[in-house]
Order: C-alpha cells, then structure tokens, then sequence
C-alpha cells in the first residue's frame, strides 16, 4: 500500500461516526452469547398484511413473540428516486420502521438490488454495465446520481434527538454468480472492485455519508480461494457475510454450508472483521424441523454475529414462519434457544 493510500483510509475511518463504530463492536462482540436471528423486510409487511409504518409488527413476532435482532431492507428503486422500493415498501414508512428497529436495540441491514443503469432493465438484467459506470465510462453520472439518491435517505436516517443511525450497507452482493449486472461474466474482478470503491468514495468522500459500516457478500462458494476474487480491500469493507440458501436437499445444503461459514470464519479471522451468513433461508420452509435440526446445529458453533432469512413475499415465496405455517412450533422451539438472540436479547 502506498503512503497515500494510508492516510486516505485513516481518513475515511476516522469520519465514522461514534454509533457507527459501537455498531461495528457489537457485531463483534455478539458471538460470545450466540448469533442474532435476522429477518428480511421484517417489520414491512408479513404474508397477509401491510405496515403502515405506525407500529413494530413481524411475522416472526406474531409466532413466536419476539421481534428479530436484525432487520434487513431493501433500497432498490432509491437510486431512482422512487418512492416505493423494488418489493413495494415505501421509502418514508422504511425510514420510520428503521427508526424504531434502531430504538429497540436492533441491528439494521440494507440490501440492494438497483436497475440496470445501461440497459434499464432490472437487478437481474445482466447487460453489460459495470465498465461504463467507472469514472472514464460514458454512464459515470449515473453512478453519481444513483449513489447521491442513496447517500440522501443514509443522511436522513436520524433517531430523535437528531444522531444519525447507523446501518449495515451490504451492496453488490452475490457477485460470484451469473444473476445480477454485477455479477460474474458481467465484469471481471478488477471492474467489480473499482466499482465498489467508487461507490464507496462517492458515499464517504462527496456525499459526507458516515453511517455506514459496509458488508462484502459474495454467494455459495465452490472453492474457499473464491471468497476474496473480488474483495475490494480492507479499507472498504468493514464486515463479512456469505449467501447460502437451501435450494436442493437437506444433505447438500448442510454440506455446502458448513464448508463455507469455516471459509468465511477463517477469511474473517485473519481480517479481524465481524462475519455473518448475510442471507439463508429454505423457500416455504417445508422440511419438518428445519430451524433447530438443519439450520441451528450449524450455525452454533460457527462464530458468525448473525443470521438473515429472506422475506416473507406470499404463500409461494416466504423463508420466516408466519400464524398457522407448519414449522411454527419449531420455529417457537429455535426462537427459545439460548444462544439465538432476538431482539431483546441484543441490549445496547
Ligand atoms: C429476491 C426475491 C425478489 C426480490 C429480491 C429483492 O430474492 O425475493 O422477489 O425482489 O429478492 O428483495
């Protein structure tokens, strides 16, 4: 590392606010009691209902009476400036529900999945775009725009007194797999890298955005050499998080899951960076048990500071129990585990 580079990301870390930093040390700290149980869009709807951004209602709560430690959100859309995210979450109610997730003592996780900036399509439209949003590419200003839109809403997410809350920003995830813009076969690493460095300048150095503690996701490895092919640095990334869904049998998941958290235990180790299975889940969660005989016994011993489910979309596509689901009473059974945290277990 050049000196310049040095005191360029002394700099950086050096603007991060106070809670930002606790945020950073509690993460750290939550293993030595267990791991928190996350949940995504937790608090914005549920499978037959709605918030309105009034009052804390989850799924999970509604099951098993206790709220989720981590609450994930969804910004796509932001960048455009619309008012309602890609999974149909208005951005004013998400900035209230953050607000009272961050009072309870929660943990906030923000994920992304923003358009195509070339070709207009979605996340998962995988024209090429990565080289054209670099500074010398003919769509810099969008990247500009999109990432100002965003650093708007960070800014504005303030509790009561007026202190900004901070929050997990988990960008460009999932990037070793063929099935977003920025993903593998999209770009090479290189481009991948710069692109999140870009972003995260423009967030930190022209938009004054220091709430943020950024997550590096890729998904599922097949090699434990893959997890760092396009890790961006040390400076840019402040915790460490993998994907691991169940889509096939119960077997190959366990295998594959276990292989990757001692990948991501080590990595992280060495980094001294907090470590997390950023997001997991078996769609509709239809195997008997599957929270305290597939997902916990794994999860246990395994050092991460939490564990996010996707959300709960429909009867077709939900990864948390809601009232009347068939893995309630085991979900009640997980959610009373000692080393499983849930939100009033998280105390500030
Ligand atoms: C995917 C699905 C989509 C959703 C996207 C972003 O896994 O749940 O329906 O739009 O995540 O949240």
């Amino acid at each position: 590392m050049t000196d310049a580079k040095k005191i360029a990301t002394t700099t950086i870390r050096k603007k991060m606010t106070r809670r930002t930093a606790e945020l950073l040390r509690r993460l750290s700290e939550i293993p030595k009691k267990g791991y928190a149980f996350g949940h995504q869009d937790a608090l914005s709807y549920g499978i037959t209902w709605k918030n309105n951004g009034k009052k804390m209602k989850s799924d999970v709560a509604l099951v098993c009476g206790k709220y989720p430690a981590v609450f994930g959100f969804e910004l796509g859309n932001l960048e455009k400036a619309l008012p309602n995210s890609i999974d149909s979450v208005n951005f004013d109610i998400m900035r209230k529900l953050i607000r009272k997730a961050y009072k309870k003592g929660g943990v906030v996780t923000l994920s992304w999945h923003p358009d195509n900036p070339v070709s207009n399509g979605n996340a998962w439209d995988i024209t090429k775009a990565v080289p054209s949003l670099l500074p010398e590419g003919d769509r810099y200003d969008t990247l500009y725009e999109w990432t100002k839109n965003l650093a708007h809403f960070f800014r504005s997410l303030k509790d009561k007194k007026g202190k900004r809350i901070p929050v997990i920003f988990r960008p460009y995830h999932e990037m070793n797999g063929g099935w977003f813009w920025w993903g593998k076969g999209h770009c090479n690493a290189q481009e991948y890298q710069r692109l999140w460095r870009e972003t995260h300048r423009l967030l930190v150095r022209e938009f004054k955005v220091h709430n943020l503690l950024y997550c590096y996701s890729p998904n599922l490895l097949f090699r434990k050499k893959d997890y760092l092919t396009y890790y961006p640095g040390d400076a840019y990334v402040d915790m460490l998080g993998i994907d691991v869904y169940q889509h096939l049998t119960t077997g190959l998941f366990k295998r594959h899951l276990k292989k990757d958290l001692r990948t991501l235990q080590t990595v992280a180790k060495a980094k001294n960076k907090p470590y997390a299975l950023t997001e997991t889940g078996l769609e509709k969660v239809n195997t008997a048990n599957w929270f305290t005989k597939v997902l916990h016994p794994l999860l246990k011993d395994s050092g991460i500071c939490y564990a996010l489910v996707w959300r709960n979309d429909s009867e077709r596509h939900h990864y948390a129990p809601f009232p009347g689901h068939t893995s309630c009473d085991d979900f009640i059974r997980f959610s009373r585990l000692e080393e499983v945290l849930f939100l009033n277990d998280l105390k500030r």
